[in-house]
């Protein structure tokens, strides 16, 4: 099994460079964000606490994000592993993540997959995407820049806690779209 965690600040493009390496080694994505999104367009309850944070460009706290990831994980899949699509976004969930895999799949995190996009490229492509996606944290900039203050409060100690670990690798997250995909593939081929 693979098991990919795709890391890197909101905007870096972890949920597009994902559709590819789904594809190429037949994972199972796995996206906190697209399941907040999903939730808050079917008005659940879990969708309407998220909402609260998401459009003010806030982390959605630990324990509800992980409880939904659990029941994730556990659905299973046939495939040959995962990618794990923002999460974990703290250190509380990359505790959470180890534990969940080992827990219901037997396994462990092969690889922490980061992409690395400065700031302003981030603010950017953001505002591009909200012009059009209808997706209220992308819809101003003090949103987005908030997104990335957490980013660096609470995420950016998560690619501490793979380097420990031997688990890190950084990829370019600036240029084409399918030559960024093309550095991600050479990083899975290297574990597996
Ligand atoms: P997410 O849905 O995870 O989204 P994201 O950070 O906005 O984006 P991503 O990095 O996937 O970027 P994308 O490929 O779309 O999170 C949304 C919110 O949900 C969070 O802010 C948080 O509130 C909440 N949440 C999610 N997970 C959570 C967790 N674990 N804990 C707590 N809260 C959580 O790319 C962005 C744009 O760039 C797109 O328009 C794309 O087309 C463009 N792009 C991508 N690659 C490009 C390239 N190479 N060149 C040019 N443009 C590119």
């Amino acid at each position: 099994m693979i098991n990919i965690v795709l890391f890197g600040p909101p905007g870096s493009g972890k949920g597009t460079q994902a559709q590819n390496l789904i594809q190429k080694f037949n994972l199972k994505q796995i996206s906190t964000g697209d399941l907040f999104r999903f939730n808050m367009k079917n008005n659940t309850e879990l969708g309407q606490l998220a909402k609260t944070y998401i459009d003010k460009g806030e982390l959605v706290p630990d324990e509800v994000t992980t409880e939904m990831l659990r029941e994730e994980v556990k659905k299973g899949g046939d495939n040959n592993g995962f990618i794990f699509d923002g999460y974990p976004r703290t250190a509380n969930q990359t505790a959470a993540l180890e534990q969940i895999v080992n827990e219901v799949l037997k396994d462990e995190i092969s690889v922490c997959l980061s992409l690395v996009v400065e700031d302003e490229v981030l603010v950017e492509r953001l505002l591009k995407r909200g012009e059009t996606s209808g997706r209220t944290d992308d819809s101003n900039e003090e949103i987005i820049r908030n997104r990335i203050k957490e980013y660096y409060a609470k995420t950016a100690e998560v690619a501490e806690l793979y380097k420990q670990h031997g688990k890190y690798v950084e990829i370019n997250g600036v240029g084409d779209v399918n030559e960024i995909s093309e550095k991600l593939y050479a990083a899975v081929e290297k574990i597996k």
